[in-house]
């Protein structure tokens, strides 16, 4: 589009938003000096903002330390999640404020579905302007706030980038739809007649404008038929509330790639990109995942990547795997796979046996499953499951082997938020809402302590036991096992970004070794209801086999010449082994790695003799809860 055109709309929304680049703070303050009159003035808003001027990239170092995107991510549905000014909607100062809560249990990035401003009022998929914050969530200021803030704790924030299509009330697609000659016409799929042989989940994907399809709020596969004469057939891939932009209209890759430049620019530390697999249509039978799809996932993987210590993944359900390879995304949630994780706590030896393999290199080199998928047991889409808790029916100890089972394992696991602390979905509500309601903090009726006022969406109906103040008390609790699990990812390399090695499933028990360097550690897993005997193979000759969970360092195996070792478990339990092949005096198995280093280089200076003086000193200098700078 020639550049006139821009400075034409630019010019003609001067009034409504500062275009001119400002700082983060000014444009915090434009937004609000914008806002105040058009409040007053309910009957005149003002015109929507649409800034398309280009972006240019300003990589600047990031504050993160080098892999934190092997730890542990939340996914965190912001206006779930805390409010801070009483209107029942949480917002980005909220997030801000539970920081310490999130360091504490250990995560070490937090993706955040939409923040953008949407349409929808609710999940924000149907987005109205790629670069801006939506106002119900904050400004500018508490997303900068909210990066510096996390950032001093050693946490990333990546966020959800809906890339495929824009809410229909977006500007651009307001634009489009006054003419062919308008110049934002191109940046939507139109055709002329009603395209025929297009099934999409189950309907025409092709919509009349005439109709004003994006209004309809019933079941849209009781829309009405398109009104006689109709000629301006748009396509929309999830409906016609939410228009496909047209990705073979460069000017629309551009303005997507400096709207994901103005975030970076701002310190974000990447996406989560939406739907990806449906960037580009070939046909009615080509229109899912096609090659051009997957050469622009990597063409925006390696721009985010531009950036230092940036981190990508994808939303593909159809192919995971093939997005999460370093080739196209580089990350993918395991649709697919993670189920598996959930049917094991069940009790099903398949899955158990499923868990024990996929990620192994040995699997690998078959063609299995890359390291660099993102785990999860739920998240935000029914399609994914119920919550955790539904799942598997307030079952405790299932729930424990269900989060070993990907916390211990290589990729990126994503804990859906709640899920530490055991929230239910809230019964009765549609589709995906039982998945997306306030997080109890407390046990205050009514509230769960989300809001001082009135929660948007009734609070879980387990807030009275579930919830954080109370789960941080018992220690016993879901809250402190998954605490206990990410300390050991957060201090222990093999866990967090090591190769898997030997997985085996006997019956309901399921074990596999982590080996990053010179650690090695095994896992293992009863899922069954029964006390069980793990037979372990492939261990070095006459390795100790030291208790790292529960924590402790005491030897609870030896293996033999033969590197076999046998360990009784305890029904639906898990053991975390930290392998030593040290002759004597091995370091304790609660400790992390760089604190072993320098106990064995004490050790090594030391006479045999000394022997129980020197774990003295190991004991001083590294105390239980000295954690490593740089987690892992
Ligand atoms: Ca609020
Ligand atoms: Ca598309």
């Amino acid at each position: 589009m020639p550049p006139s055109l821009f400075h034409r709309l630019q010019r003609a929304r001067a009034g409504a938003r500062l275009l001119a680049p400002v700082s983060a703070l000014a444009l915090g303050l434009s937004l609000a000096s914008v806002s105040a009159p058009s409040l007053a003035q309910p009957q005149q808003p003002p015109a929507p903002a649409l800034d398309t001027r280009p972006v240019p990239a300003q990589p600047v170092r990031s504050a993160l330390p080098e892999g934190w995107y092997h730890g542990a991510f939340m996914e965190i549905f912001v206006r779930a999640w805390r409010d801070s000014n009483g209107d029942g909607i949480g917002d980005l100062r909220g997030l801000t404020q539970t920081l310490d809560h999130l360091q504490e249990l250990g995560v070490r990035g937090l993706w955040l579905m939409p923040i953008t401003a949407n349409a929808d009022g609710d999940h924000g998929y149907a987005t109205t302007d790629f670069r801006a914050i939506a106002p119900e969530y904050g400004t500018l200021a508490d997303f900068d706030e909210l990066l510096r803030e996390a950032h001093r704790r050693g946490i990333g924030v990546i966020m959800d980038y809906v890339i495929n299509h824009s809410a229909a009330q977006h500007p651009m697609f307001q634009e489009a739809l006054k003419g062919r000659d308008n110049p934002f016409r191109p940046w939507f799929v139109w055709a002329d007649e009603l395209p025929t042989g297009w099934e999409i989940w189950g309907k025409n994907p092709w919509y009349a404008a005439e109709g004003e399809p994006w209004n309809f709020t019933g079941d849209i596969k009781q829309l009405p038929p398109p009104p006689p004469g109709a000629r301006n057939f748009f396509f929309g891939t999830f409906g016609p509330h939410m228009p496909d932009f047209n990705f073979r209209h460069p000017p629309v890759l551009q303005y997507h790639e400096d709207s994901l430049r103005f975030w970076l620019n701002r310190g974000l530390d990447g996406y989560r990109l939406d739907a990806v697999p449906h960037l580009l249509e070939g046909d009615a039978v080509r229109w899912n995942d096609q090659p051009e799809s997957r050469a622009l996932t990597k063409r925006l993987q390696d721009l985010i990547k531009s950036y230092p210590q940036r981190y990508v993944v994808c939303e593909a359900t159809a192919e995971p795997a093939a997005y999460g390879d370093p080739a196209v995304c580089g990350g993918a949630f395991a649709f697919g796979f993670v189920h598996h994780y959930v049917k094991a706590a069940q009790g099903e030896a398949a899955s158990v046996q499923k868990v024990a393999t996929h990620y192994d290199v040995a699997h690998r080199a078959q063609g299995g499953a890359s390291p660099t998928m993102a785990t999860f047991l739920s998240n935000h889409d029914a399609f994914a499951g119920q919550r955790l808790w539904d799942q598997l029916g307030g079952n405790e100890r299932a729930y424990r082997v269900a989060a070993a089972g990907y916390l211990l394992q290589p990729g990126t696991p994503f804990i859906y938020y709640g899920e530490e602390i055991g929230q239910a979905g809230v019964p009765g509500l549609q589709g995906d809402l039982p998945l997306r309601s306030p997080y109890s903090w407390t046990a205050e009726p009514g509230t769960a302590g989300f809001t001082t006022g009135t929660p948007f969406r009734p609070v879980a109906p387990n807030a009275a036991t579930h919830n954080l103040a109370a789960q941080r008390a018992d220690p016993g609790s879901l809250f402190n096992f998954y605490k206990a699990l990410l300390a050991l990812r957060n201090t222990r390399p093999s866990l967090a970004r090591g190769r898997m090695e030997h997985g085996f499933a006997q019956g309901l028990v399921a074990g596999w070794q982590r080996v990053h360097e010179g650690e090695r550690v095994q896992v293992l897993i009863n899922y069954g209801t029964e006390l069980a005997q793990a037979q372990m193979e492939n261990l070095p000759p006459n390795a100790r086999l030291l208790s790292a969970l529960p924590e402790g360092g005491a030897q609870a195996a030896r293996a033999d010449a033969g590197g076999r070792a046998n360990l009784y478990l305890g029904p639906q339990s898990v053991r975390v082994l930290v392998v030593s092949t040290g002759a004597r005096a091995a370091s304790k198995a609660g400790k992390p790695a760089k604190a072993k280093k320098a106990a064995a280089k004490k050790r090594a200076k030391a006479a045999p003799k000394k022997k129980a003086a020197n774990e003295a000193a190991t004991k001083k200098a590294a105390p239980k809860k000295a954690a490593p700078k740089k987690p892992a």
